[in-house]
């Protein structure tokens, strides 16, 4: 199957995603069949209202199942759990036994956390990440031989730098084998630094600190992402270089596509 999330990365173009943050296969299948520009989905499994078990597991299929032919969206999962829980190395097993392209892991904060993090996402010898699911496996078409191999070269591990000690360590975390991107979250960021959140667009004070982290991802070799709220603030966040960008969601799209219909209808 396509993985059109990383095959994006290594053609260097931006990835653009949408975020979703309400159950339900068809649901996700609508959102998924919107636009032939979406590189991926993200399940939000922490602040959107799609139960990490067992909801996760049927939604990623439904979007890999989404699109016919070659193409359609990779399928990702924030897991609910911090960077700074025990509960990630489960969550993360979890997300990705569920077919699951890679995993965004919120509040990661410092270096030996993104190990634990890289870790977790991978096969012996590479990591710590347990076999056991046949799913996934089966949906692939794969030897388990091949599935672990093709897991661990294929999987995006995403790291959200959002929290005071995390821009105190990016270079660290960034530097970190098997961490593939750092997933800014631009209001997470705002108010852990003490700031107002974005409105649409960050302070200029944590504007300078998310440059930094753009900077010092792309310094160690890694991709960088962010999450932003419309197409005019990613068209921009793309000619800055970010690798990765949240377009819209499927409930701030439905929101604005409903009041847009509603105003020309009362206009
Ligand atoms: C943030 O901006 O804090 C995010 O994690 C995006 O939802």
């Amino acid at each position: 199957a396509t993985h059109t999330l990383l095959n994006s990365l290594k053609a260097n173009k931006t990835a653009f995603g949408v975020w979703l943050t309400l159950p339900g296969l068809f649901h996700a299948r609508t959102v998924a069949q919107a636009s032939p520009n979406i590189s991926w989905i993200c399940i939000d499994s922490e602040h959107g209202l799609v139960p990490l078990v067992p909801s996760a597991a049927e939604t990623v299929a439904s979007i890999h199942g989404a699109v016919d032919g070659t193409a359609g969206p990779s399928a990702i999962v924030r897991i609910p759990a911090t960077g700074a829980s025990d509960s990630t190395s489960w969550q993360i097993k979890y997300a990705l036994d569920a077919g699951a392209r890679g995993v965004i892991v919120p509040m990661v904060s410092t270096a030996e956390k993104a190990r634990e993090v890289a870790s977790d996402c991978r096969f012996p010898p590479i990591g710590r990440r347990g076999f056991g699911s046949p799913f996934t496996q089966g949906n692939w078409g794969l030897s388990t031989a091949d599935y672990l191999t093709s897991a661990n070269g294929s999987v995006v591990v995403m790291v959200q730098i959002e929290t005071p000690e995390a821009v105190k360590n990016v270079k660290e975390i960034a530097a970190v084998d098997g961490i593939d991107v750092l997933f800014i979250g631009p209001y997470d960021l705002s108010i852990s630094l003490g700031y107002p959140p974005p409105s649409p667009d960050p302070h200029p004070e944590v504007e300078k600190i998310i440059q930094q982290i753009l900077y010092s991802a792309h310094d160690a070799g890694k991709k960088c992402a962010i999450f932003c709220i419309s197409g005019s603030q990613s068209a921009r966040r793309a000619t800055e270089g970010f690798d990765i960008i949240n377009v819209t969601s499927d409930t701030g799209a439905m929101s604005e596509g409903i009041a847009r219909q509603l105003s020309s209808a009362t206009a």
